[in-house]
């Protein structure tokens, strides 16, 4: 229909992109055939029966699993390239990419391999489609702070090689039970060193979570953070902040934070005034991309036309590129 085709034309920017949750099925089975790894599933079909979650960390535990199959820079480069093409397919221009190296290191992939196979796609898609990216380091939070700045550590003498694309650090993972507080000391040294940080909370987490984020580790854009609507001050001070929250449908539907997509308070936080994006997370398991994500909002949620495009020019504001580049992307 016509918000469909209205939707789908649109250019967007992702915000909230885990590059480890665009792996397919197929492409997971491809790369675990190629590096001769075994699979406790018989077929890409069963897997992706596996894929129903009833929480984040039952959705986290397969996630994980499925990286395990990341050894090469190709196959780094091969995923990272797929997403691109999904990307484009929806008419996003720039996104902006979590990846979580400990996921890598933890199994002995060395911190080169996952930046130089992801940076090479991202450079490829630029020089040739015009698609500008942005990677964001993500540490992970049930991990200690420690192992954070070990990471961090052997991420700094990369950082002039990858300039270009390099300059966010999040937070990621399992969020309950690793409240802000644990990461201040490594975020603190990641602002002196110039980086801008976001991070998860109100995910599963309490709104507590995302006052921390803001007090302890002094965020520029709160990833999902829709539980903060359980506390009004909190609401009017993310709108005097006007400070974004990275909102991924989809996963809050398959990670059970919302019952039902009609249940979701993305309309009801926008229309408030806080600055709202439609993301697409981990969309391999989530059932869709960004276009997938705009379309269950607009239609549970009855947004208009006005509506989805203060959606997608929020994502212009919120994101961490140069006024000219803004510009650019309308
Ligand atoms: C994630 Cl949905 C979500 N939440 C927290 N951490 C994550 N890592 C990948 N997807
Ligand atoms: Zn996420």
């Amino acid at each position: 229909d016509a918000m469909r085709s209205f939707i789908e034309g649109m250019p967007k920017t992702e915000l909230h992109l885990h590059i480890e949750g665009t792996l397919e099925p197929e492409l997971l089975f491809a790369l675990a055939q190629r590096n001769k790894i075994e699979l406790p599933y018989d077929s890409v079909e069963s897997l992706r029966a596996a894929y129903a979650f009833t929480d984040l960390q039952s959705f986290l535990d397969l996630y994980y699993a499925g990286a395990n199959v990341l050894r090469t820079e190709q196959d780094f480069y091969d995923m990272t390239a797929a997403y691109i093409a999904q990307a484009r397919a929806d008419q996003v221009r720039h996104a902006e990419i979590f990846f979580d190296p400990q996921t890598h290191t933890e199994r002995g992939i060395p911190i080169e391999i996952v930046f130089a196979g992801i940076a090479r796609a991202l450079r490829h898609a630029r020089d040739e489609y015009g698609f500008t990216s942005v990677m964001i380091m993500s540490f992970l939070r049930h991990l200690s702070e420690a192992e954070a700045f070990i990471t961090l550590e052997q991420a700094l003498p990369l950082r002039q090689q990858y300039a270009d694309l390099w300059t966010g650090i999040g937070l990621d993972s399992s969020e309950r039970g690793n409240p802000p507080e644990k990461f201040q000391r490594v975020f603190a040294r990641c602002r002196e060193l110039g980086f801008r940080v976001v991070a998860h909370a109100g995910e599963e987490g309490p709104p507590a979570y995302v006052s921390d984020a803001l007090d302890l580790l002094q965020v520029e854009r709160i990833d999902h953070g829709v539980r903060s609507e359980e506390d009004p001050a909190l609401i009017e001070r993310l709108i005097a902040l006007r400070m974004p929250l990275t909102v991924c449908p989809l996963s809050n539907l398959k990670l059970c934070v919302v019952e039902d997509m009609a249940q979701h308070n993305l309309a009801r936080l926008l229309r408030a005034g806080l600055t709202v994006t439609v993301n697409s997370d981990d969309p391999a398991y989530f059932g869709g991309y960004m276009n997938a994500n705009y379309l269950a909002v607009a239609s549970a949620l009855a947004l208009s036309r006005d509506e989805i495009v203060q959606l997608a020019r929020n994502g212009i504001a919120a994101s961490f590129i140069s006024v000219s580049e803004k510009k650019r992307l309308g």
